[in-house]
């Protein structure tokens, strides 16, 4: 297994100290200590999101960007202020290159309706990868039907790995858009994006990098990347539910159209007609989440003091171990590439157990894994499967956590396989 390679800078992160800051960790589950590998659907919130949260609400409570009292001043700073943290902690050059949406999935659409909608034609072509978040096919396809748009998929090879010796053919004059998640949610494969925006960009194609499940667990620089769209949400790295992000390289938003019309994303408004607020305001219509934002600003505030390159040492270790335990169980078929940079996600089956029954039993024990198909359909039918249990780690998790795991999915095999 290759180690991403991080630059270890600050102190060691100890999952023993950082649960100290999650009051969630305290919980027993069915009589037994939580143990929570859900974090790919969701991550838990630490003490500083929840207090920023209740303290926006009770010291500083108001709409932004309208008035002049006291109360309106200090939330119009305070959710700015979240937009700039964001901005920071993904390399991007203006803070007015950060919109806030409700989730990865909202933004993917802004992209869809906002700029696709209007830049392709009947005939254009959008590249996207088997691997794809449902958020990142569905839009897509909505544009197929409605404009004469062609979709392709990039494929994965049998271990989950995207089959980049066919990049090359399957960019052509008419790409316009390729959209590629960064980390997979499923096989926690991580994507090279650098190397296909370079092949994306010979043919003049935008690219999409979805982030959901990268900016949470390692340092992600999107000028680094040469992206020229990339989207993330809240809630899977420490923040509030209903609070996400698009970056969009800023001549771009300037020339989109707005997404949803209304107020404060206008400068002016007569009965023939408006024009748009200022970045990145133009996108985001009517009264915001803005204590989610800024319970968001927090979760970035909490991932900073711990250095995202220790998140990331942290995950690997904890995968590298899980991983090596896992093996150790012949009746676990395990998926995704064997070799190659991985996020903290392991899906796998149990032999003639169904995943939903691994989970159910699992969760009698305290242990919260998902089952399903992750939303993800496209990519488990290229793997030949329907669902799988998934397991996938945070900074708060241990290796005795991983040992309990796999105690309990021994206990699945004595008690489903008789
Ligand atoms: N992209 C990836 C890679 C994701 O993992 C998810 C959420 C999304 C997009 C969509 O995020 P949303 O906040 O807009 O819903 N993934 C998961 C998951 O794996 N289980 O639940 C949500």
């Amino acid at each position: 297994m290759n180690m991403p390679e991080v630059r270890l800078s600050k102190k060691k992160l100890d999952p023993n100290e950082v649960r100290n800051d999650f009051p969630i960790c305290s919980r027993l589950v069915n009589g037994a200590p939580l143990v929570y590998f859900d974090n790919a659907a969701t991550s838990q919130k630490p003490q500083s999101v929840i207090d920023s949260i209740k303290d926006f609400y009770e010291e500083h409570n108001a709409n932004i960007h309208r008035a002049v009292h006291t109360l309106s001043y200090e939330a119009t700073v305070m959710y700015e202020q979240a937009h700039k943290k964001v901005a920071d902690f993904i390399g991007a050059r203006n803070w007015r290159e950060v919109v806030f949406t409700r989730n990865a999935t909202e933004s993917i659409n802004l992209v869809a309706y906002a700029w696709a909608f209007h830049n392709l034609s009947a005939g254009d072509e959008i590249l996207i990868t088997i691997m794809e978040h449902h958020s990142d096919i569905v839009p897509w396809q909505m544009l197929r039907d409605e404009k004469g748009i062609v979709l392709k998929f990039l494929d994965v090879d049998d271990e989950g790995a995207l089959r980049l010796d066919e990049l090359p053919e399957m960019l052509t004059e008419r790409t316009k858009l390729v959209g590629v998640v960064h980390a997979s949610n499923v096989l926690g494969v991580v994507n090279p994006v650098g190397e296909i925006v370079k092949e994306a960009k010979k043919v003049g194609a935008k690219v999409l990098v979805d982030a959901a499940q990268s900016v949470p667990h390692f340092p992600v620089d999107v000028v680094e990347l040469g992206c020229d769209f990339l989207v993330a949400s809240g809630h899977k790295m420490l923040g509030p539910t209903g609070i996400g992000f698009l970056y969009a390289r800023e001549e771009l938003l300037r020339e989109m159209r707005p997404f949803l019309y209304g107020g404060d994303m206008i400068e002016t408004v007569t009965t023939e007609g408006a024009t748009w607020n200022e970045l990145p305001w133009k996108f985001e219509a009517g009264t915001p989440n803005v204590a989610g934002g800024i319970g968001l600003g927090a979760a970035i505030d909490y991932l900073s003091g711990l250095d995202m390159n220790q998140v990331a040492a942290h995950e690997t270790e904890l995968l590298d171990y899980a991983l090596g335990r896992l093996s150790e169980l012949p009746w676990v078929k395990l998926y995704g590439p064997g070799k190659g940079r991985r996020v903290g996600v392991i899906s796998f089956n149990v032999e003639d157990v169904h995943p939903h029954d691994v989970a159910g039993y699992l969760d009698e024990r305290g242990i919260a894994v998902r089952s399903g198909h992750h939303c993800t359909q496209p990519l488990m039918t290229r793997m030949g499967i329907e669902n799988a249990v998934r397991a996938s780690f945070y900074i708060y998790n241990t290796k005795e956590e991983v040992d309990k795991l796999i105690e309990g999915l021994r206990r699945v095999m004595e008690l489903f396989s008789r």
